[in-house]
């Protein structure tokens, strides 16, 4: 642990302001923390606008991944944060937008960070572009309504209110206008850290990653500005999951990284408005969990759960290089509705805490069937133009095809086969679209190697598969051409080709 108590840091790159009367404060710095405290809340019954005896600091704001710096003042202060809410039109998922409502124009809105015992004068500036007016509630706040009734804002307006950090511990923040459901399943959330007095321990790297589920009116990929759906968020059906605000806002370029022995804390916040995340990091075990955000340590925790309007801080050693995946354990979410990140390490391998593949061989009980996943029924949508359909089936493939294709579509040696340059794809689109509607399994040569194993058969609409293979085929370095959802119907009603083990 990093005691921070006895150190006075003023080389920070926080914007520090100091009123006269803080200098005087500050020039006797022996003073301790409990007559620090003590003129805080001597001040806090004056005037909150006058910044009594407190040094007066521009809070640090920064949005999802990143989390402002350490605090490394050992003196309370008045920390002044200005946040506007905006109304504003964003991606959703590739080929999907949403007209999000924010806390700063991002979702989540930006993580706020100060210190126990500080004093906090809030800004709240609504839009003049804004239909809607919007307030604030700050779970860091003790007070009726979190500071809901004092920060309700119209647009074009700014309210202003103030607060003591009385607890520490990482809180959720949120919009409760109403209808609240709506506000917070628009969008506006966001994490603020009240570190204790003591500070955290120190870590090499710090994450902000918070958790929300939409409800819109077409399904999952669907594109277009898709509308809010209340009736889906009242039935507590979301359509997405997503970490950061969007599909895919923490995978592939835009993924967290480390590296090798260094220790990552992640900031973990669940917006809701509905849905309890059960997090988890595929290939890690999170050292050390603050339980919901507060005191209590838990120990060597595989998933911790994140209630909807909680948090929790989660703090591992990576010791071995990869991609970690990010996921609500609530499986179908990460991989059907958007749940998933990625943290990426770099640095050495460690072959004893990790082996890698060692074998690879097939297993096939005896009498075991291709595996197969009803089909939804085909839903109707307007025709799509041929680039329409391969900016919606990157989605269908990332979402259904990449966890054994691969996001390169080069496939695994001898598991799966490549898409990439794929001869047996090119050559007949009916036989690969027979493929993905029954299943495959038994030998197969793709581009002179042979692969024995099963392909499951996809639970996607005559629409989906139509996007994926169309997309497929003019990515990888294939020889481009269509498939049209009418050429998947017709191969519905032709037999499986090709499936040996078949019950
Ligand atoms: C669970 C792993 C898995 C998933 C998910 C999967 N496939 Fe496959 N796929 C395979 C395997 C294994 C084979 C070879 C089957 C065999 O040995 O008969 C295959 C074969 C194929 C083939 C024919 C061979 C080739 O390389 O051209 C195509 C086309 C194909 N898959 C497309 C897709 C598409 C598109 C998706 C997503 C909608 C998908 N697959 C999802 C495992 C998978
Ligand atoms: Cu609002």
């Amino acid at each position: 642990m990093l005691n921070f108590k006895h150190q006075f840091n003023f080389k920070t790159k926080v914007l520090v302001t100091m009123l006269s009367a803080a200098l005087v404060f500050v020039s006797c710095a022996q003073v301790t923390e409990k007559s620090a405290s003590q003129s805080t809340s001597d001040s806090a019954k004056n005037d909150v606008t006058v910044a009594g005896k407190l040094p007066v600091i521009e809070g640090v704001l920064t949005f999802a991944p990143n989390v402002p710096p350490p605090i490394t003042r050992n003196y309370p202060a008045k920390v002044v944060i200005n946040v506007e809410t905006q109304e504003k039109v964003m991606r959703m998922a590739d080929g999907v937008d949403y007209m999000f409502w924010t806390f700063g124009g991002q979702v989540p809105g930006q993580f706020m960070r100060v210190r126990e015992g500080d004093e906090v004068e809030f800004n709240l500036s609504n839009s003049p572009d804004s239909k809607m007016p919007h307030n604030i509630d700050l779970h860091a706040v003790t007070g009726a309504g979190g500071g809901a009734t004092a920060s309700f804002t119209a647009p074009g307006h700014t309210s202003t209110f103030s607060f003591k950090t009385l607890n520490p511990g990482l809180y959720v923040y949120h919009c409760a206008t109403a209808p609240v459901g709506m506000h917070i399943g628009n969008g506006m959330y966001g994490l603020i850290l009240v570190e204790p007095k003591e500070g955290l321990s120190k870590v090499d790297r710090e994450y902000y990653v918070m958790q929300g589920d939409f409800y819109t009116k077409g399904k999952y990929g669907e594109a277009g500005l898709q509308p809010f759906d209340m009736e889906k968020a009242i039935k507590e059906q979301p359509d997405y999951v997503v970490f950061n605000g969007s599909v895919g806002a923490l995978n592939g370029e835009k993924a967290i990284t480390a590296q090798v022995g260094e220790t990552v804390r992640l900031f973990v916040g669940n917006g809701g408005p509905n849905m309890v995340s059960s997090f988890h990091v595929i290939g890690e075990i999170f050292d050390k969990v603050y339980v919901e955000g507060g005191k209590l340590e838990n120990h060597n925790v595989q998933t911790t759960l994140v209630p909807a309007g909680g948090a929790a801080i989660t703090e591992f050693k990576v010791d071995v290089p990869g991609t970690f995946i990010m996921v609500d354990h609530s499986i179908f979410r990460a991989f059907n509705k958007g749940a998933l990140g990625m943290l990426k390490v770099t640095g050495p391998e460690d072959k004893i805490v990790y082996s890698g593949k060692q074998a690879d061989k097939v297993y096939l009980p005896e009498g075991s069937a291709t595996q197969s996943i009803a089909n939804p029924t085909a839903a109707a949508t307007k025709t799509l133009t041929k680039d329409e359909r391969i900016a919606q089936g990157k989605n269908v493939y990332e979402a259904n095809c990449l966890a054994c294709h691969q996001a390169n579509g080069e496939g695994i040696p001898n598991a799966f086969p490549p898409l990439a340059k794929s001869d047996y794809l090119n050559a007949d689109h009916d036989r690969a679209i027979n493929i993905l509607l029954h299943g495959r399994s038994g030998p197969i040569t793709v581009n002179g190697k042979t692969f024995d194993s099963v392909m499951p058969a996809v639970a996607l609409n005559n629409e989906q598969i139509s996007n994926v293979l169309t997309y497929v085929l003019n990515s990888f370095g294939n020889m481009g051409g269509q498939v049209t959802p009418a050429q998947v119907d017709k191969q519905r009603k032709v037999a499986p080709a090709n499936v040996d083990s078949h019950g």
